[in-house]
Formats: C-alpha cells, sequence, structure tokens
C-alpha cells in the first residue's frame, strides 16, 4: 500500500518509523512518502492560509498550494490510478474498525492534513469531482489540524494490511472486531501482586472455562461502558453477577 501525507508539519510522521509500522515499511508492505505543503507556497514567506471569506475567527488554508500539491502526487509516475483521498476533519463522517477495514483493502491513499479553520472547500469540490474523497473525523472533539488524527487512522489501517502484524489470529479476537464486544482484561505474572490475584479460573487449565469467563467479562464490559455495541440478544438483565460469585 502506498500513503501520501501532506502536512505543514511533517515531523509529526516521524513516528510512522517506529515500531510495526516501521517494520511494515522496511518490509516494503506499505511506502509513506510525507510532503510538506508548504513546498507547494512560492511566495517568501510560504503562505498556506487566508483570512476566512464571509469574515470570522482564524484562517483558512488557501487552495492553490493544496491544488500544486495533490496535482503533483496524483500525476507521480507510481500513483495509482485511483486513490482515496482523505481530509481528516472534525466535521467528516467518523472513522471506525470498520473503516479502517474498507481502506486496508486500498493501494494507494493520500491524506491531506488540514490546519487553522481548515481548508478551502473547493479543494475539495475539485478533487471530489475527480476521483474518491472523503472527510474524516476521529470522533467527537477538537484537535488543533488533521496530523494526530491521520497518524490514528494510519496506525488503524495499517496493522489489517496483510503482513503487518505477524500473527494474524491476533487480530481478530480484539474489541471492535467480530461481534463488536469490546476485549476482555489480561493478566500475566506474577500470580499474585500488590495484593491482586490473577482471576483463578486463568491459571485452571481448564480451556473451556477459560473462554466462558472471558466472554463473560467482553459482554459485561461492553454492558458497562458501552451499551450500545451489544447486539439485541445480549441487551436486558445482567448475568455476570452470578457466573462470577
Ligand atoms: Cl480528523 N481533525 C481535527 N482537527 N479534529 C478532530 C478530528 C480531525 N477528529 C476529531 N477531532
Amino acid at each position: 500500500m502506498r500513503i501520501d501525507i501532506v502536512s505543514i508539519f511533517p515531523g509529526y510522521f516521524e513516528s510512522l518509523g517506529l515500531s510495526l509500522l516501521g517494520r511494515a515499511s522496511q518490509k516494503g508492505l506499505i511506502d509513506v512518502r510525507v510532503h510538506d505543503l508548504r513546498d507547494a507556497a512560492h511566495d517568501r514567506h510560504r503562505t498556506v492560509d487566508d483570512t476566512p471569506a464571509g469574515g470570522g475567527a482564524g484562517m483558512v488554508m488557501k487552495p492553490e498550494p493544496w491544488g500544486e500539491m495533490l496535482d503533483g502526487i496524483l500525476a507521480s509516475d507510481d500513483a495509482d490510478p485511483d486513490p482515496v483521498i482523505i481530509f481528516p476533519s472534525p466535521a467528516g463522517e467518523v472513522f471506525d474498525q470498520r473503516m479502517a477495514r474498507e481502506l486496508a483493502e486500498e493501494r494507494h491513499l493520500v491524506f491531506g492534513c488540514g490546519r487553522y479553520e481548515g481548508i478551502d472547500h473547493r479543494v475539495f469540490d475539485e478533487y471530489s469531482a475527480r476521483g474518491r474523497v472523503r472527510l474524516v473525523s476521529i470522533g467527537d472533539y477538537v484537535l488543533n489540524g488533521g496530523e494526530v488524527a491521520t497518524i490514528a487512522m494510519i496506525e488503524a489501517i495499517g496493522r489489517l494490511v496483510p503482513g503487518v502484524v505477524g500473527n494474524p489470529a491476533s487480530l481478530v479476537e480484539e474489541s471492535h472486531e467480530e461481534d463488536g464486544l469490546l476485549e476482555y482484561p489480561s493478566y500475566t505474572k506474577p500470580a499474585q501482586w500488590r495484593g491482586h490475584a490473577v482471576p483463578p479460573v486463568l491459571l485452571s487449565g481448564n480451556h473451556a472455562a477459560v473462554d466462558a469467563w472471558r466472554r463473560e467479562q467482553r459482554i459485561e464490559r461492553t454492558r458497562e461502558v458501552r451499551p450500545e455495541l451489544l447486539p439485541p440478544e445480549l441487551r436486558g438483565a445482567s448475568r455476570g453477577r452470578h457466573a462470577a460469585d
């Protein structure tokens, strides 16, 4: 998968060279290219923003540098004929595991990171008319720009690209995968730590009992913190109390 990122703060993306995604880049599974938007601003101060049409607070990113930068990326030698351009925005559709799975199937993603009060909307219109464009939010809170949201999305998408995660089994049991329940709590040694015990069932060697306990934990956890995620057949009275007693 090829990933292009456009930002006025390329330094944010140095973290993509670390850990799992760094290894994926070294293995050639993910090809990340970061572009400084200011390279497409040609005045003395490399200006990328201006005052909002209609007035109001803050600044808006000018369309011309975005046009030059995105045209360059889309026309580059090894660009895909049908990439997806993603503009991170608190006004976008909300990113979730389903979208991550969908985007992990793509050959080429382009992330356009806005700052200030956002990017002149004509950039969205222009590239929407020419191909696939999505405005995407990572949740209901406000960040200063799209950079951190882009890193979060690339981490979620990248680990679903075949070969990036060593043991694919570790992808299926997780929160939001398969049945949509949250993950069960995990423990390791020692069996006692500061008076807190590892739940005895996990040390019993009874795999069926361990599986049943983990499923119960997933249901109870989901019921407590994210009841809207419970499938209809699991809504209603708690069943966990009896099993845990
Ligand atoms: Cl994608 N961008 C910004 N600036 N804030 C956000 C966001 C994105 N998602 C949630 N808040």
